[in-house]
């Protein structure tokens, strides 16, 4: 009985999902290296004809005048989805073609799955105008997830969005239909995609599975295993496949969101039946992919530059205060530091005074904080949003203190401190997340996720987060305090000598 017993999760973060050595039998695969067929998918022959076996040349399959195309096309660089209609005796089929290495990979699928572009065109420019539209990041995601329901007819869509580059995400758009329960708002564990594909989805913007109990093509020869990284058909791993029927799914499409490079989140599409994408709508669906990712890094340029303007005015500010001091010291409460960096507090130690503003941790809080924190070299931050974490001498204060972003301004141990408290946020997991993966009696079986079994578990001992904007500003502040002490301490010896 093993029902209830953990699950190696070792084993997900090694499966090299590129490296599968197979594609979805709806279509097929023909791998070409200096003019004859390297690797095939085992069902080539039957779907194009006898001459799709691996060892045959590549000209009894295509003409000499299609193979140039398609060459070309793989050449030109316009990513994953250059496509080819090709008529061959066996029928007709759309071809998706780039290169792998030395090899020039082309994936025919059945014809006829392809719409026509002019009736496509209007509505996929509509879609694109009114999410341009949306003024947040969230109303941007509901504008996609409805058109690209409506585009591709998945029964449910949603935008996830990650905590971290590697962390757990959240739900924060759907469109779903209405027998399925809804998942806006769910959180998932960080487990139910590991790293791996996380990476490969940075390079890829779009996977289909088309059928989650399809028998995979096996290619021809096995080996060595043929690099399907940028495969419009890969087969996928057999671990993700439990999950999807886990959770009642048949079919999925998943569209990266990047944000400067990075996996930001994923639109994440399940349909109830099998759903084969033609070229055309997984093309739109990838453009749709990239024009959200940069509407989304518009928007949050805009909001930070919003940030940085106010910043900025209090830094001004602040600086006119100091600039006043006759003393070159810090004045007695320099007014607007936390507006400079939200705080809850703001504490400024300048030789052996500490002073501060705000919501007090209490005086034993601050020095152990002070006791704990590392070598620090002048006008470069320090920060943590979890100090009970990262100084552990600090794991008994997480009440009354969670956050401390560190900037020292000088000699000595003269600094400036914005400190934040705990922010415990409730979230509901779609599943436990302390034991995202169980064995059951059907063997490796993940534990199904969704919002009949909500679990509520708040995360504790973390601040918001310190942003990228947060330390550029205590990098800015703390030049200029410093530029205006050492004028001072010129000014200060031309007087003495
Ligand atoms: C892949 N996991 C994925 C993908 C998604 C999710 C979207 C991309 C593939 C696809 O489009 O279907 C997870 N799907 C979700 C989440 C939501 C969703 C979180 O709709 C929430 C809205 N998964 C596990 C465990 C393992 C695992 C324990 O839970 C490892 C044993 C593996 N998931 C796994 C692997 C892939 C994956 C290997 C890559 C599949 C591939 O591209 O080959």
């Amino acid at each position: 009985k093993e029902a209830g017993a953990t699950f190696d999760l070792g084993q997900c973060v090694q499966e090299p999902i590129h490296l599968l050595g197979g594609v979805q039998s709806y279509g097929a695969l023909v791998a070409v290296e200096a003019g004859r067929i390297a690797v095939v998918s085992a069902n080539a022959a039957g779907k194009l004809g006898p001459a799709a076996v691996a060892g045959a040349p590549v000209d009894a399959l295509l003409t000499a005048g299609q193979f140039e195309t398609l060459t070309a096309l793989a050449d030109a660089d316009t990513g994953s989805t250059a496509m080819m209609p090709v008529e061959l005796a066996s029928g007709r089929f759309d071809v998706t073609v780039h290169r792998s290495g030395a090899r020039l990979m082309l994936e025919f699928e059945p014809a006829g799955l392809a719409q026509e572009f002019a009736g496509f065109y209007g509505p996929v420019r509509q879609a694109l105008m009114r999410l341009q539209r949306a003024a947040t990041v969230t109303d941007a995601c509901r504008a996609a997830v409805t058109e690209i329901r409506e585009l591709t007819g998945y029964d449910r869509v949603v935008a996830y969005r990650f905590e971290s580059a590697d962390g757990p995400g959240e739900v924060i758009a759907e469109d779903v239909v209405g027998d399925w329960e809804p998942w806006l708002g769910l959180w998932f564990p960080a487990t139910d995609i590991p790293p791996q594909a996380r990476r490969l989805y940075e390079s890829n913007w779009i996977r289909v599975i088309a059928d989650v109990d399809d028998a995979t093509a096996r290619l021809v020869p096995p080996e060595p295993p043929l690099d399907l990284s940028l495969s419009v058909l890969r087969t996928v791993s057999e671990f993700h496949l439990e999950y999807l029927r886990n959770i009642g799914v048949r079919s999925s499409m998943s569209v990266s969101l990047l944000s400067g490079g990075r996996l930001w989140g994923l639109i994440a599409c399940h349909g109830r039946d099998v759903t084969i994408l033609g070229p055309q709508v997984r093309a739109a669906c990838e453009f749709f992919g990239v024009a959200l990712s940069l509407h989304l890094a518009a928007l949050r340029e805009h909001d930070e530059a919003a940030a940085r303007e106010r910043s900025r005015t209090m830094i001004a500010r602040l600086l006119e205060q100091i600039t006043a001091e006759p003393s070159a010291g810090w004045p007695e409460s320099p007014a607007g530091l936390s507006e400079v960096i939200e705080s809850d507090a703001v504490l400024v130690r300048d030789a052996d005074r500490i002073t501060v503003q705000g919501d007090d941790p209490g005086s034993a809080v601050v020095s152990a904080l002070f006791d704990a924190l590392p070598e620090l070299t002048a006008g470069e931050p320090w920060h943590s949003d979890r100090l009970g974490e990262d100084l552990p001498a600090l794991a008994g204060h997480a009440a009354a203190l969670a956050g401390a972003l560190v900037l020292p301004t000088g000699l000595g141990r003269d600094c400036v401190v914005w400190l934040r408290r705990e922010r415990s946020v409730a979230r509901r997991w779609a599943t436990d997340p302390a034991e995202p993966v169980r064995l059951g009696p059907h063997g490796r079986r993940l534990t199904p996720r969704g919002s009949t079994a909500v679990f509520l578990a708040s995360v504790r001992g973390r601040s918001t987060p310190w942003t990228a904007n947060d330390l550029a500003m205590a990098v800015e502040f703390g030049r200029a305090v410093m530029g205006i002490a050492a004028a001072h301490a010129r000014r200060l010896s031309a007087l003495n000598s």
